[in-house]
């Protein structure tokens, strides 16, 4: 077969409400393919890492060999794993499947075996500074036909939280949290774990008391934790049948999801800050957790995420793949096409884009019953406008830090 000679790669950063890394490569008869790296906080690491050390590498090798390409970038660059890395081999990998789908006349779902269900079911981000407020939040996902949604409140005596919307519906700012803000440095939150502790139990007895047992409930701890603290969280929520309980503890220690597992049956996600197969090596062997949170955006792409949900498939766990506001809607779409054909997919996590963000970004996927399909479209089915993303450059954006109330740094 006569090979597909890539002739041109660009790295597009624009800032439509929030930052986006995305990868353009072009082959030499006119095939456009698209992939996202974008890396929160981080993003012009990733955008240097793609000019500076990978579009040179491309040019002339065959858009179809994508499993050696991805051998070439990760194994060739000795320095192996790593966010920065990762995210780069993943928005190149995305590209270039994205160019076989369109080549195939495929959309690419049909490339990874086909779909194996109608949509992918998904989640929303339902939050509320008091009960009143993130009832409110429920219902508005209720009547967009949500099915499944994350809950997120504030805590008593502390100010902003971690997934806690700053305004309530209906109000000025978007509902749903973007944690990005535009500044030369960090915002600071603080935080007290005795205190959300206490009161997470009693917002989940309310919310099933007030919206039934059918409701899918989600809730996201974001690694502040320790295991014994995990632990008793996830016994004292049993009640409420959580579908699952996200990042209890920083993951750097596999070792305490066993100390978790032992005290709970809550179902437990864990691996959005994950980059390879090999961070879920001991989680997944031992069944120390239900669900890998990994995107095809920060996980080396779709062909090292198939990798990583095979692997999690021989052990019934499912993928709930990481989909933020911060993964850019062609992220989403490489997440949805490869969840659509997955045997073991779980469920999707789904942050509606900004207005701002879809005028750059056009996705083809749609929403229908709670769930997501990706576009039946050749190739990934996202749309890019040049000119848009032009007028929206960078801007430097930070995720929060977190400080105890005696100002220690801790987790955010
Ligand atoms: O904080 O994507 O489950 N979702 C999350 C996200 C992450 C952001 C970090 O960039 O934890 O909201
Ligand atoms: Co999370």
């Amino acid at each position: 077969m006569t090979p597909l000679r890539i002739d041109r790669t660009q790295v597009i950063v624009t800032s439509p409400g929030r930052n986006f890394v995305t990868v353009r490569i072009d082959t030499a008869d006119g095939v456009t393919g698209y992939g996202d790296g974008t890396l929160n906080g981080r993003e012009l690491s990733v955008a240097s890492y793609l000019r500076d050390h990978l579009a040179p590498l491309l040019v002339g090798r065959d858009a179809h060999a994508i499993e050696d390409t991805w051998q070439y970038l990760y194994r060739g660059s000795y320095w192996r794993r790593g966010p920065v890395t990762m995210a780069a081999i993943a928005a190149v990998d995305t590209a270039l499947w994205d160019i076989k789908a369109k080549v195939a006349g495929l959309p690419l779902y049909q490339l990874l075996g086909g779909a194996s269900r109608e949509r992918c079911l998904v989640y929303g981000h339902a939050s509320g500074a008091n009960l009143p407020e993130l009832f409110d939040s429920v219902r508005a996902h209720l009547a967009q036909g949500f099915r499944a949604v994350r809950i997120q409140t504030a805590v008593p005596g502390l100010g902003s939280v971690y997934g806690v919307a700053s305004s309530p519906v209906g109000g000025a700012e978007r509902y749903d949290y973007e944690p990005a803000r535009r500044a030369a440095v960090p915002v600071t939150e603080t935080w007290e774990t005795r205190a959300y502790l206490r009161h997470l139990p009693s917002v989940f007895e309310a919310v099933r008391a007030e919206f039934g047992p059918e409701l899918i409930l989600l809730h996201d701890a974001h690694h502040r934790l320790t295991p014994i603290q995990a632990a008793r969280l996830g016994k004292a929520l049993e009640p409420y049948d959580l579908f699952w309980l996200e990042d209890p503890t920083p993951a750097e220690n596999q070792d305490a999801l066993r100390l978790i597992r032992q005290h709970t049956t809550t179902p437990i996600a864990i691996g959005e800050v994950f980059n390879t197969v090999w961070d879920y090596r001991q989680l997944i062997a031992e069944q120390l957790i239900d669900y890998v949170r990994s995107p095809a955006t920060h996980a080396g792409g779709i062909t090292h995420l198939r990798r990583i949900a095979d692997y999690a498939g021989m052990y019934q766990v499912k993928t709930g793949m990481h989909g933020p506001t911060d993964i850019s809607p062609i992220g989403l779409a490489a997440s949805l096409h490869l969840g659509l054909a997955l045997h073991n997919f779980g469920i999707q996590e789904y942050m509606v884009h900004s207005d701002e963000t879809h005028a750059v970004f056009q996705p083809g996927y749609s929403f229908a019953d709670g769930g997501l399909r990706p576009a039946d479209e050749p190739g990934l089915g996202v749309a890019l406008d040049v000119e848009c993303a032009a007028r929206n450059p960078y801007q430097p954006a930070y995720l929060p830090i977190n400080r105890l109330t005696d100002g220690t740094v801790h987790d955010w």
